[in-house]
């Protein structure tokens, strides 16, 4: 294990309108709510020795300002961006200047529904992507990041 992640957290990020998860288009984004899958990624995070800073904004700025924070304070990034990730240089920029594991989560696969979707300004500078698990896929984030600083470590 890397030795920043022992005091580190990570960072995981959530943008625009997923504090409504759970309440409308179970069938795109499952029937969890974001709370109940901040709950499940502290708890599999805890079995790797890792803890977590998990938050959500629907607004630009503060992703931007959040993902500069975990770039000096979080020991990695898991992002979902929602919209943003569609549109957004000022995330992009922000997260180029972040030196550890970024994993951009989906609940839903973007490639498999509009156009519009299919640019991500989150991929060109992730480290990994997982896209179309529901919330299974924040859980296999966390995995990767555990096996990400342990490889870093070598
Ligand atoms: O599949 C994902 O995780 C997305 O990031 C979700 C975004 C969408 O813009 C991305 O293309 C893919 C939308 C999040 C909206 O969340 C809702 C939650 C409940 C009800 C309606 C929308």
């Amino acid at each position: 294990m890397a030795k920043k992640a022992k005091s580190f957290p990570i960072y995981v990020l959530n943008g625009p309108t997923l504090n409504l998860l759970g309440t409308r288009e179970p069938e795109v984004y499952g029937r969890t709510t974001l709370s109940e899958i901040g709950k499940r990624v502290k708890e599999r995070a805890r079995t790797h020795g890792l803890d977590v800073v998990f938050r959500q904004s629907n607004h630009e700025g503060d992703l931007v300002d959040w993902i500069q924070e975990a770039r000096v304070q979080g020991c990695a990034i898991i992002l979902n961006g929602a919209a943003y990730t569609h549109t957004s240089i000022a995330i992009h920029d922000a997260l180029r200047a972040v030196q550890s594991p970024i994993i951009e989560v989906h609940l839903s696969n973007p490639h498999a529904r509009e156009p519009f979707r299919h640019h991500s300004f989150v991929s060109t500078v992730a480290t990994g992507v997982i896209v179309g698990l529901k919330d299974m896929g924040y859980l296999l984030a966390v995995d990767a990041v555990a096996n990400l600083l342990k490889d870093n470590n070598k």
